[in-house]
């Protein structure tokens, strides 16, 4: 099995935590994104969308984090993703609450358009205003987060990792790039350091670290 990735890429870590702490053979091939490789041929075939991640299993070629993460768990027999239907549920609730909530606002609005060039709005004031409200709204998402859904529980889903918790701390981690303190979210704060501690942590999120480190002295708007 190939994965064509990038490792900065937030999509693309859990998938590499999640095979490397689980023993999954994986072929990784990157995907050089400052260069644009992700619109030229052989990828921009594989993935219309252009974008990283893409599993190519034999003939099969499948897109999404997501179901990537679900696919290789289920092909693999793992444990963190639950059979019993009401524990696949909720790991799954958690999944899109990371993917369709937290992700859009956090991510594309606060984190991506301050750090990627190409994320930037055409304009100071729209710029500032997509970052603004991204901020607004990533705050309430993690009090969300921090209060209801994590809570004192160990990981998202409960006391047993599982998947949701490859995606959702790596959704989490981008936060690095801009230099967010997650102190006052004192729930998600101390998940984040369990998180941080597995073994394949480091190893996975070095390029991402070393980027982040790159970009310490900037003067963000960010979670403080
Ligand atoms: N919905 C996709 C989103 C994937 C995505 O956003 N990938 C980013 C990297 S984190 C990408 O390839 N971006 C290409 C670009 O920025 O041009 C998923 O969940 O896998």
């Amino acid at each position: 099995m190939k994965l064509y990735f990038h490792p900065a890429s937030t999509t693309s870590r859990p998938i590499v935590q999640f095979c490397a702490e689980n023993n999954i053979p994986l072929e990784l091939e990157v995907v050089d994104l400052m260069t644009g490789a992700h619109y030229q041929p052989p990828f921009s075939s594989l993935n219309p969308s252009n974008q990283v991640p893409v599993l190519k299993d034999g003939d099969f070629v499948l897109t999404e984090v997501s179901s990537i993460l679900k696919y290789l768990a289920d092909k693999h027999d793992s444990a963190a993703y639950p059979k019993d239907l009401k524990k696949r549920a909720r790991v799954n609730e958690m999944m899109d609450w990371f993917n369709t909530g937290l992700m859009r606002e956090w991510a594309y609005n606060l984190i991506y358009p301050q750090v990627f060039e190409h994320h930037k709005r055409p304009g100071n004031d729209v710029h500032q205003g997509v970052v603004d409200w991204g901020k607004e709204k990533a705050e309430r998402w993690l009090t969300i987060l921090d209060k209801h859904l994590l809570g004192d529980k160990k990981f998202l889903a409960g006391d047993e990792l599982t998947i949701a918790d490859y995606f959702g701390a790596q959704v989490l981690s981008a936060g690095d790039l801009i230099g967010v303190n997650l102190a006052k979210f004192p729930n998600v704060d101390r998940y984040m350091k369990t998180m941080r501690a597995r073994p394949a942590w480091k190893k996975t999120n070095e390029v991402i670290e070393g980027f982040a480190a790159s970009l310490k002295d900037k003067p963000f708007t960010t979670i403080a």
